[in-house]
């Protein structure tokens, strides 16, 4: 009884902290919650296992463990990325293939992503590439990547994987080339630290994020 009590505020504390997991197309490695702050959630090279993935039309899914989030997808056509600046252009910006956006709701988030309409180059039929998705959820930007072959005749998405939002809240796309300012660097919460202070922390740095996202919001009504 007392065990199953402690498994029990242990599994809620994760789940507090649990940051994003990125469903399908699947990551590079197991998820490592410690990691997720870093590159490639610290997965530094490309798996040969690469996931057959629509060039046109296809879906993504993952599970938010955050209320209220923000997120984007940059590509790299590099054969093997290792570090950031694989994944932009010439001018150093950021390949998008899924401009930021902001939404709220924890639990599964499944949208379209229409690789070929980025255009970018070397992105076509056969080409491997890796997506990066760049999620904050108010604790600092997060990090999760997969290994693609793209294709043109790949379903949208395979009939074994889930497809479905958890909420349906709104989904508020910044203009392109908008960058958010993510929130401060994550810090690297073991689950032992149970302290209610640490869960007050966590509100506020939610709530300082929302704030600049709404001034985000605001500037860009001005625009
Ligand atoms: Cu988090």
């Amino acid at each position: 009884m007392r065990f199953t009590s402690v498994a029990f505020l242990a599994g809620l504390v994760s789940a507090v902290s649990a940051h994003f997991h990125l469903q399908y197309p699947g990551p590079r490695g197991a998820f490592v919650e410690s990691s997720e702050p870093t590159f490639c959630d610290n997965y530094g090279d490309a798996t040969t296992n690469r996931t057959t993935f629509p060039l046109n039309n296809g879906y993504y899914s993952l599970n938010s463990e955050h209320p209220t989030w923000t997120l984007g997808v940059i590509i790299s056509a590099v054969q093997n990325p290792n570090n950031f600046a694989n994944f932009t252009d010439s001018s150093g910006k950021y390949q998008m293939v899924v401009n930021y956006f902001e939404t709220s709701g924890e639990g599964s988030f499944c949208a379209p992503i229409n690789i070929s309409a980025a255009g970018i180059d070397g992105v076509k039929d056969g080409s491997n590439v890796t997506v990066q998705f760049i999620f904050d959820g108010g604790d600092g930007a997060l990090y999760q990547c997969a290994d693609l072959t793209l294709s043109e005749s790949t379903t949208a998405i395979p009939s074994d994987v889930s497809c479905a939002n958890a909420s349906s809240a709104a989904v508020t796309y910044f203009s392109s080339g908008v960058t958010p300012t993510f929130s401060a660097t994550a810090t690297s919460s073991s689950a032992s630290s149970t302290s209610t202070s640490s869960a007050a922390d966590a509100k506020a740095v939610v709530g300082v994020s929302g704030l600049v996202l709404s001034v985000l919001g605001g500037l860009l009504a001005l625009a």
